[in-house]
């Protein structure tokens, strides 16, 4: 049988060495569903429930694995449930291509069912490479240059297949006018800087002092070059939120994370320094960051579209993180006064002992933060850890710790609900052989995550480690918007948005065959968390936690706290409960020997 261009885009995906595709089925992609059963299922089609859950398991697919992600959707309401994931997957600078069904040529433009302007539907997600394919021939173009582009920009690209082309005999561009032949393979480029522009960078950090760093996703890979320029300088080293594992906790000069939801030790470093280096961080709250005229800064980046901005950096260097750092370190002087590195080391210290304390304080009935802080006492030393955007990102932020081979993530930028679970699910497609936890709140689980548990039970068999646990704050509410609604708006909570219904997490992760497991008492957290780590499979653990349990930021302003109280005077159900709540964790700080007490 002649090849069809179906089996000739599956055929150029396994010369890709794509290996897993993540997708729904629709009419809009039969074409290539055939051809997927004539190939014996490879790349492997990994059936999700929702397409922007398989959106979601390519980026945590991509995130975790350093790969490509794939993802395929039917034309219509298939595409269009694919955005959210595509979206997540471009603010967050990860490569991903979507391969997009589309109505037949001839009923094209016939407002025909399922047809949408899929160019206009895509353009903005995948604004760096979109493209429709016609005639078989502009396949193996458009298909490479898709993953081309995808890969060497850190972007989203689409190819949209109509329908009757997918079914077309497959025939190769051929060497006349009006071909654009292709070929196969990209090897990314490692940018540096010219020398005068790196002496440049190095003058101001030689000249001032103290010096503040930070890092983000973007030096993954250059830990070492990072550990040693903090030591030449004597700097400490905070950590943006996607940039959480690519350096180690256990140093006392690494701060943690920066921001809201961040520690004390970082808003500290961040207020006293009078340089400022950020490495592969685009972190957008300028406001955690040095006062603008306080510190001189320096840039790097990879994507010279994201240098510049955030600070008024006075050297922005396009390029490779551990290229750059490794090149600026002959230039650097070592800074002989080593106090700002003592102070930054022992702020680091009373952080983590001012964290024990409030995960300690007396809650109804569990204390969210506990539910992390005995949790980071077990973490497997190569654990993959992805949490969602509820209040759960704070503890993550907060209470737990990397350490060797760790890795963990979030929707960083787009901060969407409900990644966690699929992003978890593409953890394991791409490292079967390691243990994978997902920390998420019950408006997730509500959202599409326990539909996710299915895909969950679906797979597992086939992991090698078949240990991922979900962890499921269960609070009963919309908790990380009710309280930005408290602090930031100014108004009570609004019990018709903000609290949800009751459901069975534990007992409907059992009826899927996995452990479940329902924790109300604290005391019972750490066992629980050990119970789910020995499992031979699967597990959920339900915590019932206490929505009243303020994320307080490192630094919680006067302000923030006149609007907080103001919001519970004026009716807020939970008033005192929360107030009570509010002082004994935030008075955690200025407990005699939490060092603060000064
Ligand atoms: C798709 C989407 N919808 C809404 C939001 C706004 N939002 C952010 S966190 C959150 C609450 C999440 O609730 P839950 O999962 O129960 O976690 P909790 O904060 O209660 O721990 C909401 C509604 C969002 N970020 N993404
Ligand atoms: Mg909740």
């Amino acid at each position: 049988m002649a090849k069809s261009v179906a089996d000739f885009l599956l055929q150029r995906l396994r010369d890709w060495d794509v290996r897993t595709v993540f997708g729904y089925a629709g009419d809009g992609i039969n074409g290539l569903l055939a051809a997927w059963e004539r190939a014996g299922n490879r790349p492997e089609f990994v059936q999700a429930r929702h397409e922007e859950l398989a959106a979601f398991e390519a980026v945590g697919y991509a995130k975790f694995s350093g790969r490509l992600g794939v993802c395929a959707a039917t034309s219509g309401p298939g595409a269009i449930h694919l955005l959210n994931g595509l979206y997540d997957a471009k603010l967050d600078h990860v490569p991903v291509v979507a391969i997009v069904g589309q109505t037949a040529r001839s009923a094209m433009g016939g407002s025909f069912q399922q047809e949408l302007d899929l160019n206009s539907l895509f353009k903005d997600v995948a604004s760096e490479y979109l493209q429709t394919v016609m005639v078989p021939e502009q396949l193996p173009n458009v298909l490479d240059r898709a993953i081309r582009v995808a890969t060497t920009r850190r972007t989203v690209t689409a190819v949209i297949v109509p329908g009757d082309v997918q079914e077309l005999e497959y025939r190769p561009p051929s060497h006349s006018f009006r071909m654009v032949p292709s070929s196969l393979g990209v090897s990314p480029g490692i940018p540096v800087p010219a020398e005068e522009d790196l002496r440049r960078a190095a003058d101001v950090l030689n000249a001032g002092e103290p010096v503040a760093i930070q890092v983000g996703q973007g030096a993954r890979g250059a830990a070492r070059e990072v550990e040693q320029v903090a030591d030449v300088l004597g700097a400490g080293v905070s950590k943006a939120l996607l940039g959480k594992d690519v350096l180690s906790d256990e140093p006392r000069w690494v701060t943690g994370a920066n921001g809201l939801l961040g520690t004390r030790a970082t808003y500290d470093m961040m207020q006293g320094c009078d340089t400022l280096l950020v490495v592969g961080s685009s972190f957008p709250y300028s406001q955690f960051l040095p006062e603008f005229d306080q510190a001189r800064g320096v840039q790097i980046d990879i994507d010279p579209t994201m240098l510049g901005m955030r600070y008024p950096f006075e050297v922005n260097l396009h390029g490779d993180a551990r290229a750059v750092l490794g090149a600026l370190l002959p230039m650097l002087e070592r800074k002989v006064d080593r106090s700002w590195r003592d102070t930054i080391e022992s702020n680091t210290t009373r952080w983590w002992e001012v964290m024990a304390r409030r995960a300690h304080v007396d809650a109804d009935p569990i204390n969210p933060e506990r539910v992390l802080h005995e949790l980071d006492a077990l973490l497997p030393d190569n654990v993959m850890l992805t949490a969602d955007s509820g209040s759960v990102a704070n503890w993550y932020a907060r209470h737990l710790r990397i350490r060797g081979r760790m890795r963990g993530t979030l929707s960083g930028t787009l901060a969407t609900m409900c990644p966690a679970l699929p992003y978890a699910v593409g953890a394991k497609f791409a490292h079967p052989d390691r243990p994978v936890i997902a920390l998420v709140g019950d408006g997730t689980m509500q959202m599409n995550g326990i539909n996710e548990l299915i895909t969950i039970r679906h797979y597992w068999p086939r992991w090698t480690d078949p240990r991922l646990i979900v962890g499921v704050l269960n609070n009963g509410d919309l908790n990380q918007v009710t309280w930005e609604l408290r602090a930031m708006g100014g108004s009570p909570s609004f019990e018709a948005s903000q609290q949800l219904p009751e459901f069975p997490y534990a007992g409907y992760a059992r009826s899927l065959g996995m452990t479940g497991i329902k924790v109300d008492d604290p005391d019972g957290v750490r066992s629980a968390w050990e119970q789910a780590l020995a499992s031979d499979r699967p597990c959920l653990i339900e915590f019932v936690t206490d929505p009243n349990i303020p994320p307080i930021p490192p630094h919680a302003t006067w302000e923030q706290a006149q609007k907080t109280a103001k919001a519970l005077l004026s009716g807020d159900p939970d008033a005192w409960r929360v107030l009570t709540a509010g002082v004994r964790s935030k008075a955690q700080e200025f407990l005699p020997g939490s060092g603060h007490d000064r």
